[in-house]
């Protein structure tokens, strides 16, 4: 069993997808084991997204990020990084696949819908950010 952060961001929630998004990742067999609501200040953006500090899109992604509210939620499930990432698509959802949360969704490439962590060990790190005290 792994577990995994997956963000629905303020696009999704405005736009009340957030039970359309779980109900994605339960039936594909992840359960939700914490989940919060919540609205990021910029400063907390930019620490989460410390990783894109200096790329040309990262003044964008943490203003984006910080608008509205979002839910970020731990999934668990067997090989839960790789499989919620299957999940969600390509970043950039012109380039996703059909069936894809992105796919389906996303509205472009900054507003797109949901975020997963891309590796186990960031897995980690993402996961205690917004739940301290989760098991991981
Ligand atoms: P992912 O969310 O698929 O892991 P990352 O971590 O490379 O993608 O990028 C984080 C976020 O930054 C993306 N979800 C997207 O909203 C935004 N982003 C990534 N690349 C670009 C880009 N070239 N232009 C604008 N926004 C981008």
């Amino acid at each position: 069993m792994e577990k995994t952060l997956l963000i629905i961001k303020p696009d999704a929630v405005q736009r009340n997808l957030i039970g359309e998004i779980i109900r994605r990742a339960e039936r594909a067999r992840f359960k939700v084991v914490n989940i919060r609501y919540l609205r990021m200040a910029k400063e907390v953006a930019e620490d989460f997204y410390q990783v894109h500090k200096g790329k040309p899109f990262y003044d964008e992604l943490c203003n984006y990020m910080s608008s509205g509210a979002i839910v970020p939620m731990v999934l668990e499930g067997e090989n839960a990084v790789s499989g919620v990432r299957e999940l969600i698509g390509k970043t950039n959802p012109i380039e996703a696949h059909p069936g894809t949360v992105r796919y389906d969704l996303a509205v472009s490439l900054t507003k797109n819908s949901v975020h997963a962590s891309d590796s186990p060990a960031n897995a980690v790190r993402e996961i205690k950010f917004f739940f301290p005290r989760e098991d991981v």
